[in-house]
């Protein structure tokens, strides 16, 4: 250990920060409690993406290429943009490649939720549309590991509300909202919102009594194909499931699954990590958002009380081919992570230390090395800084959607990377933080941590004011 420096914080604890030589430096705490555990600070480089990350601080910063892609691969990329980006159309149509959109659907295109590759967001306004979100639906856990949970017999497992011209959509959709304030140390007040979402209209008459409903805005698209790449290995390695090491943090992977090989398998994407891989989380999207079929999933989200829906004309099947599904694949595999912008150093790096001093590191796990990567070589072998553990948390009763997915509780979320968090705003002026995007800015998303992230959270309300700006000044330079 090179050096240890002790300091206290407001809370009259003592951390010990440590300054790193080598990633074999790891300390195991001696101590139970959280408080006096002790972690290793690393350093964060200003290229957290690889050799495939990009210096591009702009609007498009979320939509460039690998930037060690071969020039041979550009054309599956622009392929795949295309079919992310522009509108699919209802059949029968003389565009055949991109018809069959509906019967049911929350939109036309990938980019409308995932606008400008990076995230979506709650109504801004009541004349504000819903565009970029989207509500599961369900009525209970599923014991069958072939479903993530009950769907509901009527509605199915997503709410759709819009439909082909003369099909009605499932239901209306809006927003109201529950207030309350948080104070943090210096007297700083914080308005929370809680979105809860309100159905209407329903169609056949479903019932809405036990309905489970969960809220979810589109992610930020960059880095997955790295992601995507860490073997199941590499992720259970920081699993705690039953917390032995009792350090308060108990990292569970979801098990969910896969439809390729009909098998059970590590969930990675999405808020509630529900699915395995890319290709099955976007054909996924194609079906339950947009109605589109494929060979991973050849059904639409219509359920057999629906039979405006069933009985409705398709755009093929499966109506989106095999070619397409996979340039588009191919395509968020590889949106580059863009550089840190370090504008103030010290402030950054007392940021940073006080990022992993508190705990936040302990799920947003700093950074991981991509093994080999046979189809796409030039995401091997790289040092990324993704900030996250890629595991399930309980996140506490203020998260809670009360929804389970495969062996994810009501209560637990995956953590969610936070490399290119700081770029949000630039990419879209609107825009929210967590699942459902109810935080307006970081002070906000941090708050609502609770649960497993209740000592940190705490320990970030506790905070001399000036450090919690270095903190916010450091998640704004990622
Ligand atoms: C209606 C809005 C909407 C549309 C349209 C949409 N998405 Fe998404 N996307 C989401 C939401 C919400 C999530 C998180 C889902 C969850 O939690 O299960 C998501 C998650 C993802 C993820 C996983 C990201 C991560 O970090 O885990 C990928 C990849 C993805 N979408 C690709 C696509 C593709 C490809 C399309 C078009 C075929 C598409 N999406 C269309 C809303 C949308
Ligand atoms: C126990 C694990 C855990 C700890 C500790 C933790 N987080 Fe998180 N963090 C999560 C999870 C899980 C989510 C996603 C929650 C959700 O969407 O409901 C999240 C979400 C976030 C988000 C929003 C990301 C987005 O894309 O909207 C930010 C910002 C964040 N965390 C920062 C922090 C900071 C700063 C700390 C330390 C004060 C911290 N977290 C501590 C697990 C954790
Ligand atoms: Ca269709
Ligand atoms: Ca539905
Ligand atoms: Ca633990």
């Amino acid at each position: 250990m090179s050096s240890v420096i002790r300091r206290t914080t407001t809370l009259g604890v003592s951390i010990a920060v440590m300054t790193i030589v080598s990633a074999c430096d790891i300390f195991s705490p001696q101590d139970n409690q959280q408080s006096t555990k002790q972690r290793v600070i690393v350093e964060i480089p200003e290229n957290i993406g690889g050799a495939n990350a990009v210096a591009n601080t702009t609007t498009n910063a979320f939509s460039l290429p690998s930037a060690s892609m071969p020039l041979t691969e550009r054309l599956n990329f622009s392929v795949g943009n295309s079919f992310f980006r522009n509108p699919w159309v209802t059949a029968p149509s003389s565009t055949t490649a991109r018809d069959g959109l509906g019967p049911y659907f929350n939109t036309n295109a990938c980019q409308n939720c995932h606008i400008k590759d990076g995230r979506g967001h709650l109504p801004a306004s009541d004349d504000d549309n819903h565009v970029s979100l989207l509500v599961r639906l369900s009525i209970g856990p599923s014991s069958d590991p072939k479903h993530s949970v009950l769907t509901h017999p009527i509605l199915g497992e997503q709410l759709q509300d819009m439909a082909i011209p003369g099909l009605e959509p499932e239901a209306k959709l809006s927003f109201k909202y529950q207030y309350q304030t948080q104070t943090l140390s210096g007297d700083e007040k914080v308005e929370l919102r809680k979105p809860i979402a309100v159905i209407e209209n329903t169609i056949y008459d479903a019932p809405l009594d036990n309905l489970q409903t969960s809220v979810r805005i589109a992610p930020a698209m960059i880095g997955l194909g790295y992601l995507a790449a860490l073997s199941n290995e590499q992720i259970l390695a920081n699993a705690d499931p039953d917390d032995l090491d009792k350090d308060g943090i108990s990292g569970k992977a979801n098990t969910v699954w896969n439809l390729a090989t009909q098998s059970q398998d590590l969930g990675r994407f999405g808020w509630k990590a529900g699915q395995p891989n890319l290709k099955q989380q976007n054909a996924s999207a194609f079906s339950g958002d947009m109605g589109l079929t494929s060979s991973i999933v050849a059904h639409d989200d219509c359920t057999q009380s629906q039979t405006d829906c069933t009985s409705a004309i398709n755009g093929g099947s499966p109506e989106v081919s095999d070619k397409i599904l996979d340039r588009v694949t191919f395509y968020t595999a590889n949106l580059a992570v863009p550089l840190r912008r370090i504008n103030d150093e010290t402030t950054i790096t007392a940021g940073a230390e006080i990022f992993q001093t508190i705990g936040c590191a302990d799920c947003h796990k700093v950074s991981w090395q991509t093994p080999e990567v046979p189809d796409m070589p030039w995401l091997s072998n790289q040092t990324i800084y993704p900030f996250t553990d890629l595991l399930l948390h309980d996140m506490g009763e203020g998260l809670a959607d009360h929804r389970s997915e495969f062996n994810a509780s009501g209560t637990e979320w995956r953590t969610a990377p936070l490399w290119g968090i700081g770029l949000t705003s630039t990419v879209n002026s609107e825009f929210g933080f967590l699942h459902d995007g109810r935080a307006r800015n970081l002070t906000e998303a941090i708050v609502w941590h609770g649960g497993e992230a209740q000592t940190s959270q705490q320990a970030f309300v506790n905070l001399p004011a000036n450090e919690r700006k270095q903190l916010l000044a450091f998640l704004n330079s990622l």
